[in-house]
């Protein structure tokens, strides 16, 4: 019988290079078929026990959100890889005492236990696909990667520890101990362990270029900035570290919950579907007053009370559950949903929806902030009042409804600028935005809030979307200023700052820039 320290070490190896090669397999599924792996849901599933406050903590600690995620899946990977080295160890132990292990049982252990161990830990996220497979097919898919995973990791083990510690060819008998034998046998398996994590590197470099850390929280604002925002700049947040890309072909939008018919509708179902033009600007729920997560755009798309009314609502219905294909959820009022300018828009800007804005359907909900907007939107489902989404089950809210906000693009806090050079007057420019109540007005102060005095809108908008305005300011002196702008929405309501909103319902305020004004 060999060493118990052998045995364990041996065991290790193997469970080490086993760990790699799982792990190898799930970034292959990743790339090649877009199947979910734990390296990403993991994340996701335990994203929603971290409360708002604790939540910005953490990512204020690793340094933003996209850290955040990249923290997230490297330690799933690290984690999951040393818990295969775990498994490999007790393994070896096993397998000492028993001299062997029957297939039956090392299947049971290492492929169907996992399996419904993680079954029951991600059922959640479970239906997540970046190719736009439906739920429920999407769910089977996962359980499917999964299980090749594991079971590519119960045959490393098995047969890595097995080459380890066979006796070798019949000549050598006798128990396998440290000999040359074992140490190059070691060796062998240790290169097949660096390849296939050489493998497991270039794979997850590709994943990495095509990874949503190069634009997720791109911001629109500043000097430039157009009333219909460009589809390149439009600003972006999204949860995923890969978003989905999705086949029009597998992709399918469900009607489905509290309704008499529920409805299966597929892309080319909507080519014959009466659509809208809809112009609505949306707001991110974690935009800062200075930031500039916030565009608008011109959306063309169904009602989405023409899809819930060709299903017959139920008695009950009290909300609406989106779904997207990343397992994003989000929720409305059934009432909103059945507003006519909340829409299932399948194009931006007079072109088919952009990958990372939610191709091929993506839901509008004017006046509510940007987290409503589900993308890559594949599941509508009416439900009971009780129903939460994604961030809901965060804590984010209770209040989803975008207060009045305005901002100043131009010039930038903290320019210097001389005297004579502001004789003609300083052009003072921005946005403002009253969910979807509209912007009736719009002033402006050069004296932090003292005086105010009315800006001119230059681009009214509509009541869904946010207007620009102007003001062209004439400084008297060399000074510092604090320039200040607030606006009323359409019903005449002047923005303020809520003492008794929760930060986690959206920011209230006033955004505040300084501008140094020098004679010489
Ligand atoms: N499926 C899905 N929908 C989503 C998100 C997401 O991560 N997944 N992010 C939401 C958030 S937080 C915001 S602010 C808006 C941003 O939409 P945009 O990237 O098109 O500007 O999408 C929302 N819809
Ligand atoms: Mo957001």
């Amino acid at each position: 019988m060999m060493s118990r320290s052998k045995a364990a070490l041996c065991g290790l190896l193997a469970g080490l290079v086993a760990g790699i090669a799982m792990t190898l397999v799930m970034l292959l599924l990743a790339w090649i078929f877009q199947i979910a792996t734990p390296l990403v849901i993991l994340g996701d599933r335990l994203s929603v026990f971290i409360s708002p406050k604790p939540f910005f903590w953490i990512m204020g600690r690793v340094g933003g959100y996209n850290h955040l995620k990249q923290l997230g899946v490297s330690s799933s990977m690290f984690g999951q890889i040393l818990l295969g080295a775990m498994g490999g160890m007790v393994y070896g132990l096993i397998l000492r005492k028993r001299q062997r292990i029957e297939y039956r049982w090392s299947f049971l252990i290492f492929v169907a236990l996992p399996l419904v161990v993680s079954a029951v830990l991600l059922w959640p996220v479970l239906g997540t696909h970046y190719g736009g497979m439906p739920i429920d097919a999407a769910r089977l898919i996962t359980l499917l990667g999964l299980a090749i995973s594991f079971l590519f990791f119960e045959r490393t083990l098995v047969l890595g520890f097995a080459f380890l510690t066979s006796r070798g060819p019949a000549k050598t008998p006798g128990p396998p101990e440290f000999t040359p034998h074992l140490d190059r046998r070691a060796f062998l398996l240790g290169t097949l362990g660096l390849l296939l994590a050489g493998g497991g590197a270039a794979i997850a470099r590709k994943l990495f270029r095509i990874a949503t850390f190069s634009y997720d929280g791109t911001q629109y604002k500043g000097a430039g900035l157009q009333a219909i925002t460009p589809n390149e700049q439009f600003y972006c947040v999204t949860k995923n570290v890969v978003d989905p890309r999705v086949d029009g072909g597998l992709w399918h939008l469900e009607v489905t919950g509290l309704v008499r018919h529920p409805h299966t509708y597929r892309l080319l179902d909507f080519k014959t579907m009466e659509m809208v033009d809809q112009e609505t600007t949306l707001m991110c729920i974690s935009n800062g007053l200075d930031a500039g997560l916030m565009s608008n755009a011109v959306w063309r798309g169904i009602p989405m009370a023409d899809l819930l009314e060709a299903a017959s609502p139920l008695p009950g219905a009290e909300r609406v559950r989106l779904h997207g294909v990343d397992n994003y959820t989000d929720t409305v009022p059934f009432q909103k949903a059945m507003d006519p300018a909340t829409l299932v828009a399948l194009m931006m800007n007079g072109v088919k929806l952009p990958d990372r804005h939610g191709f091929p359907a993506r839901a509008i909900v004017p006046g509510y902030f940007g987290e409503k907007h589900v993308k890559w939107l594949t599941r509508i489902e009416v439900t009971k009042a009780d129903a939460k989404g994604f961030y809901e089950a965060q804590g984010w809210g209770p209040n989803f409804i975008v207060p009045t906000r305005s901002r100043i693009d131009v010039p930038y806090n903290e320019s210097w600028i001389k005297l004579a050079d502001a004789a003609k007057g300083i052009p003072v420019k921005g946005v403002a935005y009253g969910g979807a109540r509209g912007i009736s007005r719009v002033e402006f102060s050069a004296d932090d809030g003292e005086s105010w005095d009315d800006a001119q809108i230059d681009y009214p908008g509509t009541k869904l979307t946010w207007a620009l305005w102007s003001f062209n300011w004439e400084p008297e002196d060399g000074d510092d200023y604090t320039l200040v702008v607030r606006a009323a929405d359409g019903e005449g309501k002047v923005q303020e700052f809520e003492e008794n909103r929760a930060f986690t319902s959206g920011i209230t305020g006033f955004h505040k820039i300084v501008v140094h004004i020098f004679a010489h």
